[in-house]
């Protein structure tokens, strides 16, 4: 484990606390070193059957986008939900101006947000008094029997819960990512896994598709030394929360070799590193388990080949690249459900950690979204493996309580 930190930056931080268990935070960041981080990972013990620990860090900061534009939720978000939406910059109508400006022209050398910064932007407190994990069922039931999530009815009504953020992925063909909530890391080694791909910041690699969705690709090309490119979307510095429900309906990618994640970090990781700073893998596949996903958690003293893991296949053993579905956790304190379209797969308390280990998931954590091509855990893409491979986000959205 070799990450690192190197450099301090200056940040302005606007915490946003929602009425509610969740609280989101939105940051501007101004960074100008480069990121010396990185390399976390599983070292040696990434047995088949273990669970990955990724790499964390290695952001590209975006420089200096302001909080508070895209006024605009989603239908259903409610009052309460628009207005914290709104704070969300969620890329309302295509906007497609500014973040490909972002993206092609203005991109700052950037690093990561200092670690001092991530965990004071973590905004733990103010929310207390709503956490506590009652309800541990209450609107999971209705929602298992009433939702058919694969089948892609995309409302962002959530009973029980408001949207406090969300990235519909809503722009022209083409476009990049908003800047206002994703940081693409630009680099490849291997981060702790031995991955084969190099993330770019290119729009070849992650842009919107002009029908409301994200596509990462996974393409075979030379490119830096690397076989493959591929994306890596953060959010660190710019969406970070501590607890809430958070999900995402995608549409994964197939094929030996290919190893889509949807997951997130401690933000304190560049001050107590990786595994204390926890981290939570909501949505896991290999392509050689097509019909498998997993939900993990990996903490200090169950992380790498040994995590908190679980896994979950569609009735019929369906492939999960045939179809989108809803992937998701609801992370309150000392408790996190993971959810295939609504359904409750797998709970977890501090009563699952190991004797004389910790529970790292009460404090504020970012999100990452990406398309691993090879490492330890998925092998090497083989004949079978046709490229380019995507990732299709219809949308990541972020719940808290009322
Ligand atoms: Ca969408």
């Amino acid at each position: 484990m070799t990450h690192a930190m190197t450099h301090t930056s200056s940040r302005r931080s606007t915490r946003y606390t929602a009425a509610s268990a969740l609280s989101l935070t939105l940051l501007s960041l101004a960074c100008t070193s480069e990121s010396p981080n990185d390399g976390l990972g599983s070292g040696g013990n990434a047995s088949a059957a273990g669970a990955p620990s990724h790499g964390g860090g290695g952001a590209t900061a975006q420089g200096g986008s302001a909080p508070g534009s895209g006024g605009a939720g989603p239908a259903g978000a409610g009052a309460s939900g628009a207005g914290q939406a709104g704070s969300g910059g969620i890329h309302a109508g295509n906007g497609g101006g500014s973040a490909t400006a972002g993206a092609s022209g203005t991109r700052p050398s950037g690093g990561r947000a200092g670690s001092s910064g991530s965990t004071s932007a973590g905004g733990r407190g103010g929310s207390a008094g709503s956490q506590s994990a009652g309800g541990d069922d209450g609107n999971d039931a209705g929602a298992v029997n009433g939702e058919s999530g694969a089948a892609g009815d995309p409302t962002s009504e959530r009973p029980g819960w408001e949207l406090v953020f969300s990235d519909e992925f809503e722009g022209a063909k083409g476009t990049a990512v908003d800047t206002k909530n994703w940081n693409l890391v630009n680099k490849g080694d291997g981060f702790g896994n031995n991955e084969l791909q190099y993330y770019t910041n290119r729009t070849d690699n992650a842009a919107l598709d002009g029908e409301g969705s994200l596509v990462i690709k996974a393409i075979e090309e030379s490119y830096m030394g690397r076989d493959y490119t591929s994306a890596r979307l953060e959010s660190n510095g710019k969406v970070e929360l501590t607890y809430g429900r958070v999900e995402s309906r995608m549409r994964i990618p197939y094929g030996q070799g290919l190893w889509p994640a949807f997951w997130m970090l401690g933000t304190d990781i560049d001050s107590v590193g990786w595994p204390d700073c926890g981290e939570i893998d909501i949505m896991e596949n290999v392509g050689k388990e097509p019909t498998t996903v997993h939900g993990t958690l990996h903490g200090p003293g169950y992380s790498g080949g040994s995590p908190l893991g679980a896994s979950y296949s569609l009735p019929g053993n369906a492939r999960f690249a045939d179809d989108f579905h809803v992937y998701a956790v609801e992370w309150e304190k000392d408790v996190v459900r993971f959810y295939v379209d609504d359904t409750l797969y797998k709970t977890r308390t501090p009563a699952d950690v190991p004797s004389g280990a910790h529970w790292v998931y009460d404090h504020s954590f970012y999100l990452l979204l990406n398309v691993a091509v090879g490492g330890q855990w998925p092998g090497s893409p083989d004949s079978s493996t046709t490229f380019p491979q995507t990732l299709t986000v219809d949308y990541v959205r972020v719940y808290g309580r009322p």
